[in-house]
């Protein structure tokens, strides 16, 4: 029997926000090199996450995918150039609120509830830079000090990630990608 894979639900960065938040980030990397920084390659927003799918499932996950996509409108992202921490361990940037972005994840949780995936956290849109090491936590001048771009623009797909735990963290594959209108 082949193996289960931890999947989870995004929408990437696009080249040219991830190079002008790369450059908002270096400093802070410098400044705090005992957090885990998400290498800029790896920069997405989770929709919503699957945990263990079997690879039996892929294919009903990617169909009830293609048909949540069918029914939003394409949101449109914008940073905020600020950052935010989820407790002390996770230190994210953040995004304005957004209707179209919220109706995104809700109709992709939507599609996949009668398959089971089911988050109990509510969606809250965010990007994850850095985890803290596991006996550290993220100090409070990375979040004060992150002065991020305030990029904004237009969600042009949807992605099925796979993760992948590695020595030096959890690296992600795209599985299979629908475009937005
Ligand atoms: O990088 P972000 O924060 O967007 O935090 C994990 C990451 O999200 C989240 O899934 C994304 C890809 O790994 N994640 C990992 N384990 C999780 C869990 N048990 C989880 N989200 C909810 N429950």
């Amino acid at each position: 029997m082949s193996e289960a894979h931890r999947m989870f639900v995004a929408v990437p960065v696009p080249a040219w926000v991830r190079e002008a938040l790369e450059e908002a980030v270096a400093p802070l990397r410098a400044q705090h090199p005992r957090l885990r920084w998400v290498a800029p390659e790896s920069w997405h927003l989770t929709l919503l996450f699957l945990g263990d799918v079997a690879p039996a499932t892929v294919p009903r996950v990617a169909g009830a995918l293609a048909g949540s996509v069918a029914q939003v409108q394409a949101p449109r992202i914008r940073l905020e150039g600020s950052a935010g921490r989820f407790g002390r361990r996770v230190l994210w940037a953040r995004l304005e609120p957004d209707a179209e972005l919220d109706a995104l994840a809700a109709a992709v949780r939507e599609a996949l509830a009668p398959l089971g995936f089911v988050d109990d956290k509510a969606f809250s849109a965010h990007l994850t830079l850095a985890r803290a090491p596991r006996d550290g936590a993220i100090p409070d001048a990375a979040e004060r000090d992150f002065a991020g771009p305030t990029s904004s623009w237009r969600v042009e797909q949807l992605n099925l990630m796979r993760s992948v735990r590695g020595p030096s963290g959890a690296t992600y594959d795209t599985v299979a990608t629908w475009p937005l209108s």
